[in-house]
């Protein structure tokens, strides 16, 4: 049994974790989450209180992270402000939160001689060609785009120093995007279904061709349970499941699944910047771990997917209209 500290549990994918851990694991779990617009208790609900606890925290209040590393074995660190949009925005939160947030839990984590696992993206590499036959492996230099990626990319910076130049006992995985229940109503997918549900055409920014390479929630997992069981201190792993589809598929596959006619969308202005593709090799992921991804079947996981938000209206109505409101200022 160890006692996880879980920062972010109550976001999409810490909570996603979470639920996993609970299910797969006899392991202690307390999240600390700050509760931002992103954050949502209804996400963690049902869980054994023997085995969970939760605690509304900022991960840049020193004191607070301190004592609470101090009393754990591993600390997960999910916590983020993760969506790209909101950085082009206002990029300050990004600050705050990815790098000064991030700096403060390695300085408890090497204060405590804890274990510890850093959470990231593959979008610290930047992005590839539509023709490019390489995908990003643990070897591809960093070049992010955003003000999310780019903090993304600092936090990852300040492990492997913290590594290096103080034994901090720490791992690194760079995860492609993300799918499945308890998922902002920001983000592509949940944004495009609860559309449909609501009435809206989906949104789909600019000609639709940029591609992303989604896996499921529950890989995702599956795979940070593995690094931090298995993982080598200090090495990098990169998490993928061989999932690339372009936009436009992605708004198509969910018109159709809804009963709707497969144009039924909008294009509308296009993201700044916006990376036109992303693609992960994980061969060292599955060769050195062993590790294998789950749900392989992305129409069958979208049809989940869109179950789950038909049945849990209650969950993402309250965020919905001033999710829109805010998008529609931006034109997209
Ligand atoms: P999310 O926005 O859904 O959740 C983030 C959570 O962090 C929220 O619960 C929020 O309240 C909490 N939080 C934010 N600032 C905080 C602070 N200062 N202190 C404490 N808690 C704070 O994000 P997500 O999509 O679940 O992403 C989680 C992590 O996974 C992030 O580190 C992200 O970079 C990474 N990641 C996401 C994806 C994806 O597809 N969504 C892919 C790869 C990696
Ligand atoms: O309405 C939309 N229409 C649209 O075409 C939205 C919200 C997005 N898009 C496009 C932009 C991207 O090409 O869909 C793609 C996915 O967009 P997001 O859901 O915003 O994800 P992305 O920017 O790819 O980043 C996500 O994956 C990597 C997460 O938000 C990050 O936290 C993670 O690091």
């Amino acid at each position: 049994m160890q006692r996880l500290l879980v920062t972010g549990g109550a976001g999409f994918i810490g909570s996603n974790f979470v639920h996993y851990v609970m299910s797969t694991t006899e392991n202690f779990v307390t999240v600390l989450d700050k509760l931002t617009y992103a954050g949502n208790l209804e996400s963690l609900k049902h869980l054994p209180a023997d085995r969970f606890q939760f605690v509304k925290g900022d991960i840049c209040d020193q004191p607070l992270v301190d004592d609470l590393v101090a009393a754990h074995d591993v600390v997960v660190h999910y916590a983020a402000e993760s969506h790209n949009d909101n950085s082009l925005q206002d990029p300050r939160p990004f600050l705050d939160t990815n790098i000064i947030g991030t700096y403060t839990l390695i300085e408890a984590a090497r204060k405590h001689n804890k274990r510890f696992h850093h959470i990231s993206t593959d979008e610290v590499y930047g992005d590839l060609e539509l023709d490019d036959p390489e995908r990003f492996t643990e070897n591809t230099p960093y070049n992010p785009s955003s003000p999310y990626s780019s903090t993304k990319a600092g936090s990852d910076l300040l492990v492997r120093a913290w590594v290096r130049s103080f034994g901090l006992q720490a791992t690194i995985s760079n995860c492609s995007n993300n799918y499945g229940p308890y998922q902002h109503v920001e983000k592509f997918i949940p944004r495009q279904i609860t559309n449909v549900i609501a009435g809206i055409r989906p949104k789909l920014y600019g000609k639709g061709e940029n591609v992303r390479d989604w896996i499921h929630a529950n890989d995702h997992s599956s795979a940070v349970l593995a690094i931090i069981d298995k993982g080598l201190i200090g090495e990098t792993y990169l998490i993928g499941a061989d999932g690339e589809k372009n936009n436009k598929e992605v708004v198509e596959l969910i018109l159709a699944h809804m009963g709707q006619p497969r144009d039924a969308y909008d294009h509308v202005v296009d993201r700044a910047g916006h990376d036109l593709r992303y693609a992960i090799d994980s061969t060292k992921l599955r060769t050195e771990l062993g590790w294998q991804p789950q749900f392989s079947n992305f129409d069958a996981g979208i049809e989940d997917t869109i179950d789950w938000y038909r049945a849990n209206e209650d969950w993402w109505r309250p965020q919905k209209a001033a999710t829109e409101a805010k998008y529609k200022e931006q034109g997209q």
